[in-house]
């Protein structure tokens, strides 16, 4: 499953019927974790980043803050940074803040327009930076961006929040060797990645007592709902956070608290849920820091530093 989503409104509405008949009928059923992000899902993810139980992006923050001087300090000189995902622009801002005399160009991509605007807006303060917005998926910002002469000086890639914990192993693969080829040697990527950590503490950030998370989830079939004419008795599923040891990820999943009917108009869908079953919304994966060494070398990347706290991990790595 992937966290972003296609470019286009109409697409974008396509797609997500697309995908929910797709991915409901699958065994198990499942939901892509990407449309957990309409404008009430963006809030409630906000949210949780601000519960006392989820630590990335705090934990993250306090990294960038504390060593963003190092970071540059071990990179060429860097005349574009392309961040991919920006939330609410406060961590670029942190890194950038390291550097407020060199001129650079910030190049934001999402596919969507209010966090663009919202994390442009937290970068205009920096009179040294020009700020470009792409609304786009990842892969599209990148291409559009294009590859720069390196004379001009070198481009540094953010991807930052544990992003890269909701694709699965191939889509990591395949994402990280995307941003290789958008980069010419020399460039570089920065990347934050959530490591395993006791389960107990895993549960309470995917689960905590407010039902922030929950919310968070079970907006999904409010939106289905909304969006495409489901019939879901939003109240009928319950929010469920699993830690599977073996593939290193947490599970979200809407459980159904009891045998029901549901239909999804536009995508024709009519199901029969047992009680008990489950829709797996997202899965977010957690590294051992030794191992993302050698998940960006299989991509053409050369780690030149990490940066640890509490379970977290700030990678490094050049484009070789
Ligand atoms: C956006 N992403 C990195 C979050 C995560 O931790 O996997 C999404 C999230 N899901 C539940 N809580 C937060």
């Amino acid at each position: 499953m992937r966290p972003s989503a296609a470019s286009g409104p109409t697409e974008a509405g396509t797609a997500f019927a697309d995908d929910v008949a797709y991915y409901l009928a699958q065994t198990p059923r499942q939901l892509p974790s990407r449309y957990l992000y309409d404008e009430l899902g963006s809030s409630l993810f906000e949210a949780i980043c601000r519960l006392p139980w989820y630590h990335i992006t705090r934990t993250e923050q306090r990294l960038l803050h504390a060593h963003a001087g190092e970071i540059f300090g071990r990179l060429r000189s860097i005349a574009s940074v392309v961040e991919l995902g920006p939330g609410s622009g406060e961590k670029l801002a942190t890194l950038m803040a390291a550097r407020p005399d060199h001129a650079v160009t910030v190049h934001l991509v999402d596919v969507s327009p209010a966090a663009l605007q919202k994390a442009a807006a937290a970068l205009t303060a920096s009179p040294s930076l020009s700020i470009v917005t792409h609304q786009a998926t990842y892969e599209a910002g990148l291409a559009a961006i294009g590859r720069h002469d390196p004379a001009m000086g070198r481009t540094l890639v953010v991807f930052l929040g544990s992003n890269i914990g909701n694709f699965d192993p191939p889509g990591v693969d395949a994402f990280l060797r995307s941003v290789r080829a958008a980069l010419g040697e020399g460039d570089a990527l920065l990347l934050g990645a959530d490591l395993v950590k006791p389960e107990p503490e895993l549960l309470l950030a995917y689960d905590d007592p407010l039902g922030v998370t929950a919310a968070f989830n079970r907006n999904l079939l409010v939106r289905v709902n909304r969006e495409l004419g489901g019939d879901f008795d939003v109240n009928a599923f319950a929010h469920r956070a699993v830690w599977n040891a073996q593939a290193s990820r947490i599970e979200m999943h809407l459980v159904s608290r009891r045998r029901q009917r549901v239909q999804v108009r536009t995508t024709g869908t009519d199901i029969t849920f047992d009680d008990g079953e489950p829709i797996w919304t997202e899965s977010s994966y957690k590294y051992r820091a030794e191992d993302l060494s050698p998940m960006l070398s299989r991509a053409g990347f050369g780690v030149i530093g990490q940066w640890q706290e509490r379970g977290f991990a700030l990678t490094l790595a050049e484009a070789r």
